[in-house]
């Protein structure tokens, strides 16, 4: 088998035991890699209902075939496990140096197992597994705990770690990697958290196997060189994804308030233009050369990277328009290993609330140091309203109660992200109907939909380019694993991936061959849910009740009185669902579970679900 290794790495905190096992060129061909092979791994060794912060639970960290190549944004690394925010499987892609030194290490995945009886530090060498004390760094932030492990591994090593919000189980922690990328929003730094694992390095030193390298290496350097070339020209490093936000305020898409509003006159305070005039360095991923982690200095004087749904979530939508500010609270986030976005979504719900009189408390809109204090009170659980966002949106409402669940911007669990959907239809099917809850990495529709169709249609067109673009990005990204921006931001043609596949596994696959892998992927995420959650109905797959009301429609600006429509989401949804497959509960028919190769996942699946 060319392009995998061949090979999965299992280690068992528990036991501090571990195994080499091999995997099958027919795993590896239906299953591609990251997502496909965590998933399908979950699934199969996850007994039902475990408690996803248990010793049960497991933590997949997975590559796939193209993941640390010499070749355009290729450092990234899915990291995987049942969600502590949704019960549902979850996941996040991150660029770290453990791409390529797992792969070089001999390993196409690694499954950590149990749960350590002191904090540890799992170190990986090729075919070296060291379970190394790391009491010294437990309870610190990421950053300094970083530079610890640095300073015993050196540089270049392969690093993920978790910083205090982990450690304390705050549901939505996530893991670190390079000082300033972050992955798993569903909460995967809790998982690790859970199982005393701060850190994972990894180091290796055999060739990444490959059908033809000399091909692939002349192709790589070209086309690094390309994408960079191409960069230049859109100036993409100059502002990140910030870039984006003014366009999301033109077009009463941001969220402020609690996204119960769209758009704020003060906006172009924390835009990309600010940030690039604040820049002090810029940071990216491994093979990547149109780096996008812009840093400026926050008002302690630290350095901090913002993105647009950093600055979105963590600005606006807390009434915050000082950029200093937001990067603290940015900078807060990622030292303790918390996810920015939930985050700031759950510091507006908790606004909200009390504005609406459904709790008491403190906590105030634009309150910069009472918003960064309740951050800390989160990372670190103390008291109880540390403790009670600490579960994330969802769970607050549920304590909260008093109809707070109609404006908790969460679906299946886990925080709507910067985009508010009030009158986006088709975006808010792609928040409605993510297998992860509400993700925007799945599909992307946003733009399309408000640049190329009428927005206040709900045609099937918008639900078939939401299922196209799940194939793409939630789909043949995140199995080949390599970053989209070159793609979304720079439009490096998607021909591009078929040609590294091939180069590198020896197949001759064509772009519309990665589909049906894609398809099976999400069936697999829907069953997942489905086992964890029996008698789901289409309900699941709905976005918060809010961007339903009249009542909370703008009263002024581009989409005045305008809001989603109950019927018309419905028939979208069904349209979906249509196209998918799927029956009118949003289950996967026999026969669509047939088609995708899920045969005995079809048949196993009579236990948890009646199949249509
Ligand atoms: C991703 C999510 C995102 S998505 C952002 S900003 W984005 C937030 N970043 C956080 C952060 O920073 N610190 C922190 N403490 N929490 C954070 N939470 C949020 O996490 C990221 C980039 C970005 S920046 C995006 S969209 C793209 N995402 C990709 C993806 O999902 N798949 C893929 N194949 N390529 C992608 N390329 C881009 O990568 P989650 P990163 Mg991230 C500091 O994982 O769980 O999906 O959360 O990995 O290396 O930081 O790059 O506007
Ligand atoms: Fe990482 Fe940004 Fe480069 Fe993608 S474009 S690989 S997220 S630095």
């Amino acid at each position: 088998m060319h392009g995998w290794t061949g090979q999965i790495l299992r280690v068992d905190l528990t036991t501090r035991t571990h195994h080499i096992e091999p995997f099958s060129e027919e795993f590896a061909h239906t299953w591609i890699g990251g997502r496909g092979f965590a998933v399908k791994i979950l699934y199969d060794e996850l007994r039902p209902g475990i408690d996803p912060l248990g010793p049960e639970n497991k933590l997949v960290v997975a590559v796939g075939p193209i993941s640390g190549i010499s070749a355009p944004n290729t450092g990234k690394t899915v990291v995987a496990a049942k969600s502590p925010m949704t019960g549902g499987y979850g996941d996040g892609n991150l660029g770290t140096r453990v791409t390529e030194k797992l792969r070089k290490a001999g390993y196409d995945a690694l499954i950590v197992e149990g749960r350590a009886e002191r904090p540890t530090l799992l170190y990986v060498d090729d075919e070296r597994v060291e379970f190394v004390p790391a009491d010294e760094i437990w309870g610190k932030g990421t950053y300094e705990a970083n530079d610890w492990i640095y300073a015993r591994y050196g540089k270049g090593a392969g690093v993920l770690n978790i910083g205090q919000a982990g450690e304390n189980l705050v549901r939505y922690a996530v893991v670190r990697s390079m000082e300033g990328r972050s992955g798993g929003r569903p909460g995967m730094g809790a998982v690790m958290g859970s199982k005393l694992l701060k850190a994972i390095v990894v180091k290796g030193s055999l060739p990444i196997p490959q059908a033809f390298p000399a091909e692939m290496k002349t192709l790589g350097r070209d086309d690094l060189r390309t994408v960079h070339a191409m960069d230049q020209k859109a100036a993409w490093s100059v502002q990140g994804t910030t870039g984006v936000l003014p366009w999301c305020n033109e077009v009463a898409a941001l969220p402020v308030h609690n996204f119960r509003k769209t758009h704020h006159s003060e906006a172009w305070r924390v835009d990309g233009q600010r940030l690039a005039e604040a820049k002090v360095a810029v940071y990216g991923c491994p093979n990547c050369t149109m780096q996008c982690g812009i840093a400026m200095l926050d008002t302690e004087g630290r350095e901090s990277e913002l993105d647009y749904e950093n600055v979105g979530l963590l600005g606006p939508n807390l009434d915050l328009f000082d950029l200093q500010q937001v990067a603290t609270l940015n900078y807060l986030c990622d030292d303790f290993g918390v996810d920015t976005m939930s985050a700031g979504g759950v510091l507006s719900f908790y606004a909200d609330a009390i504005e609406q009189g459904a709790v008491e408390g403190d906590l105030r809109f634009g309150d910069f140091a009472g918003l960064r204090d309740t951050l800390t009170d989160i990372a670190l659980r103390r008291g109880p309203v540390g403790n009670l966002l600490a579960e994330g949106t969802m769970r607050a409402a549920w304590a909260v109660g008093r109809g707070s669940e109609a404006y908790a911007m969460q679906v299946k669990g886990l925080e709507v992200s910067a985009y508010n959907c009030k009158f986006i239809p088709g975006m808010a099917l792609a928040f409605g109907v993510s297998p992860i809850g509400a993700h925007h990495k799945e599909s992307w529709i946003i733009s399309y939909e408000i640049t190329q169709t009428p927005r206040e249609s709900y045609g099937r067109d918008k639900a078939q380019k939401v299922v196209d673009l799940q194939r793409i990005r939630g789909g043949m990204f995140e199995a080949i694993v390599s970053c989209r921006f070159p793609w979304v931001e720079l439009g490096w043609g998607l021909e591009n991936y078929p040609k590294y596949y091939n180069a590198i596994t020896g197949l001759d696959w064509e772009l519309e061959d990665f589909w049906p892998s894609s398809d099976r992927i999400y069936a697999i995420m829907k069953l997942f849910w489905l086992r964890e959650h029996p008698g789901t109905d289409r309900k699941d797959d709905y976005p918060p009740a809010v961007w339903f009301d009249p009542a909370n429609a703008d009263t002024e600006g581009p989409i005045a009185g305008r809001h989603l429509e109950y019927d018309r989401y419905d028939a979208l949804l069904q349209h979906y669902y249509d196209i998918r497959g799927y029956d009118e509960r949003g289950i996967p028919t026999r026969q669509t579970l047939e088609r995708l190769g899920l045969a005995a996942e079809a048949a196993a699946a009579e236990q948890f679900a009646t199949l249509t």
